[in-house]
This record gives structure tokens, sequence and C-alpha cells, in this order.
């Protein structure tokens, strides 16, 4: 990736909060990793702590819908986000050496696929400065009917709005007053084909709609980034897993 080309892409970061690139990977490359990703599930789910994997449905394994921290089983996920080309691209958007923290996948199961609520990830990160960019990355086609991502364009300069309890297990906390003339007027919608990527800032709100296809999975990965100035608010941060901790018990 050039100079130039990275200059241009963290402009537009900046001033809209996010970047939209098409064809990061090739399609040859996005088979490689949906077949890994298969790989994974059969392998390491079993030895996986169970709050690093969700299920839509806990009675139906064909419903998985999250998993996090891929990259602390799995040495192919370490090498997807580490000295990778994800990498490069969010040193140049944070302007800084950074550190990967998670390697995600998210799905939503056709026709039961819940809708991701409003939310800016700097609300779970609690950092100080928010420099820290999360990665889209679509695994096969994502649309409006099967609940492509949302962002609402310019959102990281306005700071963090109001969060509070969803129940959507995954993504526990929601805007509370999400559907401002603002939120409105800004907010674009992002189809992506495989291997399309997006990636926004850590204050850019963004959600994704149902998945409301008879037949259609939604597939995709996520790369979450921090810049290395940015520090995290230990305390406040325990509190916050021990509450998601308790709750989950519940469910
Ligand atoms: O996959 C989705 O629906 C949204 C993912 C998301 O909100 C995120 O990566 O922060």
């Amino acid at each position: 990736m050039n100079e130039q080309y990275l200059k241009s892409l963290k402009s537009s970061f900046d001033k809209d909060g996010y970047v939209y690139i098409p064809g990061f990977l090739s399609l040859k490359e996005v088979q490689d990793l949906n077949e890994n990703v298969q790989r994974f599930i059969a392998e390491k789910i079993p030895a996986m702590s169970a709050s690093h994997y969700f299920y839509e449905d806990k009675n139906d394994i064909a419903t998985l819908k999250q998993m996090q921290d891929l990259e602390k089983y799995d040495p192919y996920f370490k090498a997807l986000a580490v000295d990778s080309k994800f990498e490069a691209i969010a040193k140049a958007l944070l302007d800084e050496d950074v550190v990967c923290k998670t390697v995600e996948y998210f799905n939503k199961p056709p026709k039961i696929g819940k809708p991701t609520p409003p939310h800016q990830d700097g609300y779970y990160f609690m950092l100080d400065p928010q420099q820290a960019v999360t990665m889209w990355l679509a695994l096969e086609k994502a649309d409006e009917e099967n609940g492509c991502v949302k962002y609402v364009k310019g959102s990281h300069l306005k700071g963090m709005r109001t969060h509070g309890r969803t129940a959507t297990l995954g993504f526990s906390q929601q805007i509370v007053d999400f559907g401002t003339e603002d939120d409105v007027k800004n907010e674009i919608a992002f189809p992506a084909n495989p291997g399309d990527l997006l990636v926004h800032h850590s204050l850019t709100i963004h959600r994704a709609g149902a998945n409301t296809t008879a037949d259609r999975t939604r597939k995709a990965m996520g790369l979450i980034y921090w810049g290395e100035s940015a520090k995290e608010d230990k305390v406040a941060k325990e509190r916050y897993m021990e509450q998601l901790a308790k709750e989950r018990e519940k469910v």
C-alpha cells in the first residue's frame, strides 16, 4: 500500500469517522479465511471460554452468532491481525503504533439474526484518549436484507453519547436517544461484498439491521486495534466486565 493512498484514507477517516475499502481481500483470500473460520469452529470451540462465543439460540449450534479472541486460540488468526495488512491500515489511520486487542467473528443467522443496536465501541473500550479502530470485513455479501453495517457520518467528532442496557447478547449497550435529526440525516448504509473492509473510529456511531432473509447468513470478521497512546481505565473496565458476567449468568 503506497504512502499516498494511506494518507488519503487517513484524511477521509479523520473527516467521516470511517473508511470503506472495497476488495481489500481477494476472493481467494476470503475463501481461505472462510475455510479457517470453519476449521476454527470445529476444532476450537470445545476448548473456548464460554464468554468468548454466543449462539442466537443456545439450543441450536447452527445459530453461532459471535466469537471473540480468535487470535488467542489459533495462530492463523494471530497472523491475520499482527504484522499484517490490517495492522498497517490501523497504524496509518491512528498515526501511531497499534496493538491488536481482539479478532472476532460475527454472524446473523437467517430469520433470527437480531439487529446490532446503535452504539459507540469506545463505550465498551473505556479509553483515554479514544485512539482505537474497529475493522469489519465481509466474509459474504451483506445488504439491507441480511443486516449490513450503517455508520453515522461525522459522529466521532461529537463525543460519547449516553448508553444503556440492551437484551442483545454480545452487544449489551446501546445509545439511549439514538434517532436524532442528526443521526437520521447522516446515517449511511454500507452494503458489502466478500473481501470489502470497513474501518471505524471508536466514537463512530454504528448499527446493523436484523437478518430478515429466509436462507442467507451474514458472516463477517472484526479486528480491533488500539493506538499505543490509548490507556484503559482498568477499574471501570473490571467493574463493567463483572456486571456483564453476572448478567450473562441470568440468560
Ligand atoms: O456485525 C455487526 O453487526 C456489527 C459489528 C459491530 O458493531 C462492531 O464491530 O463494532
